[in-house]
């Protein structure tokens, strides 16, 4: 198949952009050939795929680039045909899955931008758990109205689920690490929570996360890198 020739990815270890990406990749089944940028010395290749953002995921098909992580998830799914596919054919749904991932995003970043730059006052706080909260009550309400939880058992995981994997599965952590306290508990979350410890259980998932020793490692360099800056 055409779509089969060649597949690159230029990524960076830590991305969980790139992290969705790659797991689309594997779900899908795709062989890929995996090329790690490093982002403080960016290579010529990344800055001619993508000179626009110069960010990575790029997607290298048959030696056409594709950037940003969502175009990449929707090319994959729109070139590979074959089952699994990502996302649903009917387009009400799909836009539920795309509303969601999207808002799961924008939380994330809200996150990561806390966590590298700045305090977690207590306005931050309020807000952050705010959105953890809509997200708990109204995805279970618009996506699971009828299951109890999400499983994996007779089904590969789709765009919502590689996004809130990729986005959340080393947050936990890092934010008891950083701010004193856990974010994704069952008693808090508990359908988030369940959601994210069933995919962690998927092989494919499994496979290609980052360690969460280096994750926190990586954080404490990027926001020591922008106190420095700031002083
Ligand atoms: N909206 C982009 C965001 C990608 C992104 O922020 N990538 C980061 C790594 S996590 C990057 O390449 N940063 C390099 C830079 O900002 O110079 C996407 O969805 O792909």
């Amino acid at each position: 198949m055409e779509g089969e020739k060649s597949v690159k990815l230029h990524g960076m270890w830590a991305s969980p952009y790139v992290l969705s990406v790659i797991l689309a990749l594997k779900i899908k089944g795709i062989e890929f050939e995996y090329i790690e940028e490093n982002l403080f010395n960016k290579s010529e290749l990344l800055l001619k795929y993508n000179p626009v953002h110069k960010k990575v995921p790029i997607l290298v098909h048959n030696g056409l680039p594709i950037s940003e992580s969502t175009i990449i998830l929707e090319y994959i799914d729109e070139t590979w045909t074959d089952p699994p596919h990502l996302l649903p054919k009917d387009p009400y749904l799909r836009a539920k899955h795309q509303f969601w991932a999207a808002y799961l995003q924008q939380v994330s970043e809200m996150l990561g931008k806390t966590l590298t730059e700045g305090e977690a006052t207590d306005e931050f706080l309020n807000e952050y758990t705010k959105k953890m909260d809509v997200a708990e009550e109204f995805i279970k309400a618009d996506m699971f109205p009828n299951e109890n939880y999400p499983s994996f058992q007779d089904a590969k995981p789709g765009y919502l689920d590689i996004m809130l994997y990729s986005f959340f599965f080393g947050a936990s952590e890092i934010v008891e690490e950083f701010f004193g306290f856990k974010l994704l508990t069952a008693e808090k979350y508990p359908f988030l929570a369940s959601w994210t410890k069933a995919l962690s259980q998927i092989p494919e998932v499994k496979d290609v996360i980052p360690p969460k020793a280096k994750l926190l490692e990586l954080f404490h360099v990027m926001r020591q890198r922008h106190l420095q800056a700031k002083s």
